[in-house]
């Protein structure tokens, strides 16, 4: 028998409340000094409030079924706002679209809840038929920027290819994050693009882009790369030349493609970037993150780029929509040092962990880059060996 209506709503909203108001506490079964993971995802599916999924009238809804369900909540835009910390989510409905929504956090580890309604962004005369991926920027202009993908079919698809889509990057601009307008989308020399980012500084007198320029949707072809471009506004932006700044490499982390994570940020020693890098094996692709540093007065200069990854998926994270992925496009650092990394896993829920920018700076700096071939990482690795056999006399 079914329970009441009543019945039903009461034990959904108690669940939910529990979710939201689950505090959150450091793994301590993991540690690699670097960061900290968390025993739980900040935002999930289950976070969505219950009025954006449900009918709650009886009189429409008297068995209390989910009518718009939430499929994934995932790679979020982040920045610190008026005390808060705040993620843009991208929310995927049952029906595979994306939207962005806005959650709050007191502390930036648990307790984020999502303001009352979603972001319902303006189109442009060519309507999208996908949006993700925001990245957040508080732009040196006065303007918070919001750089997303925009996905919509490809027209050249022949007939019967569902699939084929053109990716390119859609802006918005608000200065408080409740209204938005939509800028025309950014044209670049590249066929299809996804993770643009824009640096938070003007460069020259102009605005500069992190880009990643790719010939197909999927397959990079002969692109990749994070590359970096300028224009001369945000108001119809067009990029000239794209120069690749950090590139594909055989056999590494970053084999199949990679693209810039959130915006890099300003340290005393550099611009501290997070990024990821795909490769792909039998199981599939498989998405991790890295950490490279550029230089303050040359951002296209790479000085620092420890070899491997930074952040892979572990455990629990290892498994959803899309299995085997890490990916990040927003964190936060604090005041005081604090850095806060949000990371999706698998393209179904959203993490944090945590640093400090004198932690990660050590770790860019300091962890030797990838030798790129196996004699050499063993040469690499006994240097270390033979380092710590002397300390111990
Ligand atoms: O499915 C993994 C990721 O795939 C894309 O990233 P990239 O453009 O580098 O392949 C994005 O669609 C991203 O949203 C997704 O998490």
């Amino acid at each position: 028998m079914n329970p009441s209506f009543q019945d039903r709503l009461s034990l959904l909203r108690h669940q939910h409340r529990t979710l939201i108001e689950r505090s959150n506490a450091i793994d301590t079964s993991w540690t690699n000094g670097v960061y900290e993971r968390y025993l739980h995802p900040v935002l999930t599916a289950g976070h969505v409030p219950l009025e954006w999924r449900y009918d709650l009238d009886p009189a429409t809804n008297p068995f209390l079924l989910e009518r718009l369900g939430i499929n994934a909540v995932m790679n979020a835009g982040a920045m610190k706002w008026q005390g808060k910390y705040l993620v843009v989510a991208r929310v995927e409905g049952w029906d595979r679209k994306s939207f962005f929504a806005i959650a709050e956090s007191p502390n930036g580890i648990d307790r984020f809840e999502f303001w009352d309604e979603p972001i319902l962004m303006d189109e442009t005369a060519d309507p999208d038929t996908n949006v993700y991926d925001m990245r957040l920027v508080a732009h040196e202009d006065g303007w918070i920027y919001g750089l997303f993908c925009t996905e919509r079919k490809d027209p050249a698809a022949p007939p019967g290819d569902l699939s084929s889509a053109v990716a390119q990057c859609g802006i918005a601009r608000t200065r408080d994050l409740k209204s938005w307008e939509r800028l025309p989308d950014l044209k670049t020399r590249s066929a299809q693009q996804r993770n643009v980012v824009l640096h938070p500084e003007f460069v020259g007198g102009k605005y500069a882009l992190y880009t990643r320029p790719q010939d197909g949707f999927i397959d990079t072809g002969k692109g990749g790369g994070i590359g970096w471009a300028l224009c001369d506004t945000m108001e119809g932006a067009v990029t000239g030349e794209e120069v690749i700044i950090d590139a594909r490499a055989y056999h590494t982390i970053k084999e199949t493609k990679n693209g810039q994570g959130p915006a890099p940020i300003k340290t005393d020693k550099g611009w501290l970037h997070l990024a990821h890098g795909v490769r792909g094996c039998a199981a599939g692709l498989r998405y991790v993150l890295y950490v490279f540093v550029t230089d303050l007065a040359d951002p296209t200069k790479v000085i620092a780029s420890p070899g491997g990854y930074f952040i892979a998926p572990e455990g629990i994270e290892r498994v959803g929509d899309v299995s085997n992925v890490t990916f990040s496009n927003g964190w936060i650092a604090d005041d005081d040092g604090r850095v806060f990394i949000y990371y999706a896993s698998s393209d179904t829920r959203l993490h944090v962990a945590t640093s400090s920018i004198e932690r990660l700076l050590d770790y860019a700096f300091n962890t030797p880059s990838d030798p790129l071939r196996s004699r050499a990482c063993v040469e690499q690795r006994l240097t270390l060996i033979r380092k710590n056999r002397a300390l111990a006399g």
